[in-house]
């Protein structure tokens, strides 16, 4: 069986449980096949030379991690500059939060051609590579340009955008041109493969050429969506913990008497908070009776808080936030809890469990596991309602939430109360059907059905 190569801009441990999303993801793979991560180690050198950084290696069971420092003036071009206000925002259809910043691509290109360089003595004839998200799309084109002939995949873990917005990026054309220089591509969602295949036929003047296979700039590609999922049992497992367990009988005792909404979110603009908090003022104004009652716990870590667009959203929540507590709050009761900290991964089922109901609102998602964790933490027997905006990519697969338009405040609102309502019967019915979608379409099968892909797309090409 050949080797599992994963490259992304950041590497965890496998065996640590707190390493989370793609670490559970593809630890599994890389401990089977003794597999090699590949990526920045998270060090900034203030005064190193651009383009150049030491490789170190450590083993963490079976897998190898090889990581790499970054110079200040790399790290600043190439993660905070092109990768998270360039792209992020841009792939978020917010292109009015994007900085074009004539500087920052030269560091993105630099620090590619850096993992390149430095990636390829480490690799075997027959690896296969998986290379992921946004950071690293011109990765295979730079291999490639150094002679590396082993099979590359890419997956996005954010949405791809329409075609308009795409072509608004100064650099669009090298950067769609250099995803041909994988064998697969894997988006979230069926809407992220069509914005590919629309860009491709209409911008790129390409053509779809056969189940999955695109051709344009002179080179072929298969493109398909490959929805992530979370691990089911490992998040059952969590939920059995003393921690989560704790977590849930100090909520149901603390509310026993209210009704608990929750949302859990990186403080991200893409993630729609205030839009949320604004509906929930909403549901308060329209019904009175929730009043005393329903209390939104919204906890929002702080992330990348350096940008400024991310300390605008946190004024803007806090200010909201306040404004409710004041309006509505009682001696007893306040609607809001709002958090600004990272809850400990272990007490997500159980805050989730104590929730009746959850709130994934974002206004643009590539996927959003917070929504599918909801899903795996209830009790079918008397499970929670989950409230899951139509932008997240999840959508596509829980078509049994109720859905939502983030933008609009008073159906969100009125959804809300909906859901506050909604009979056990009901409740019953939908989660079943929800749970179903998360169990089967879990992470290993998202990670067998990329692997299988790619290992089919190579063979093609
Ligand atoms: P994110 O935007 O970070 O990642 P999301 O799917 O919303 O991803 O959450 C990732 C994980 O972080 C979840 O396991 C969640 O429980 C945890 N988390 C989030 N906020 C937390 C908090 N305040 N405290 C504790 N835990 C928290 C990107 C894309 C998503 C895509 C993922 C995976 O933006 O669309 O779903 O990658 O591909």
């Amino acid at each position: 069986m050949s080797r599992l190569v994963v490259v992304s801009n950041r590497v965890a441990d496998p065996r640590k449980p707190a390493a989370g999303g793609l670490a559970v993801a593809v630890g599994e793979s890389l401990q089977q096949t003794g597999g090699l991560w590949f990526g920045w180690s998270g060090t900034v050198i203030p005064d190193g030379p651009t383009g150049e950084g030491e490789l170190r290696k450590h083993q963490a069971g079976k897998v190898t991690l090889a990581t790499l420092d970054l110079s200040r003036e790399d790290h600043d071009s190439y993660y905070m500059g092109y990768s998270n206000d360039v792209l992020w925002p841009v792939f978020h259809n917010r292109l009015d939060l994007a900085h074009f910043e004539a500087g920052f691509i030269g560091g993105y290109r630099r620090v590619n051609q850096l993992f390149a360089r430095k990636l390829l003595p480490l690799l075997k004839d027959d690896d296969v590579i998986w290379v992921h998200d946004y950071h690293l799309i011109p990765l295979a084109a730079e291999l490639r340009a150094m002679g590396c002939k082993q099979r590359i995949g890419f997956f996005l873990h954010i949405p791809l955008p329409p075609q308009i917005i795409i072509a608004a990026v100064p650099q669009h054309e090298w950067l769609m041109r250099s995803l041909f220089a994988y064998d697969l591509i894997g988006f979230q969602a069926r809407q992220d493969v069509e914005h590919f295949e629309h860009y491709v036929v209409n911008e790129a003047h390409g053509e779809c050429v056969g189940d999955h296979l695109y051709r344009a700039y002179g080179q072929t590609v298969s493109c398909n969506a490959f929805p992530i999922g979370i691990d089911v049992d490992e998040f059952a497992v969590l939920g059995q913990t003393k921690e989560s367990r704790d977590m849930y009988e100090t909520m149901t005792r603390e509310y026993s008497s209210r009704r608990l909404m929750l949302g859990i979110d990186r403080l991200d603009y893409s993630k729609g908070i205030p839009q949320r908090v604004r509906a929930f003022r909403e549901l308060l104004a329209n019904y009175p009776e929730n009043r005393r009652s329903a209390t939104l716990i919204q906890i929002a870590s702080p992330t990348r808080e350096t940008v400024d667009a991310y300390s605008d959203i946190r004024r803007e929540l806090e200010s909201l936030c306040g404004a409710i507590n004041g309006d509505y709050g009682e001696l007893d009761w306040m609607p809001v809890r709002y958090i600004h900290r990272m809850v400990a991964r272990r007490r997500v089922p159980g805050l989730c469990r104590a929730s009746s109901i959850g709130l994934v609102t974002p206004l643009r998602d590539g996927m959003n596991l917070v929504a599918k964790e909801y899903v795996a933490a209830q009790d079918p027997g008397n499970p929670g309602v989950l409230v899951l905006s139509r932008f997240a990519g999840a959508a596509e697969q829980l078509k049994d939430a109720l859905l939502v338009n983030p933008y609009d405040t008073h159906g969100t609102a009125e959804i809300m109360q909906q859901a506050l309502r909604m009979p056990l019967e009901e409740r019953r019915a939908r989660h079943a059907k929800l749970l179903a979608c998360v169990r089967e379409q879990d992470v290993h099968w998202w990670r067998r059905s990329f692997l299988d892909a790619l290992r089919e797309a190579a063979s093609e090409r």
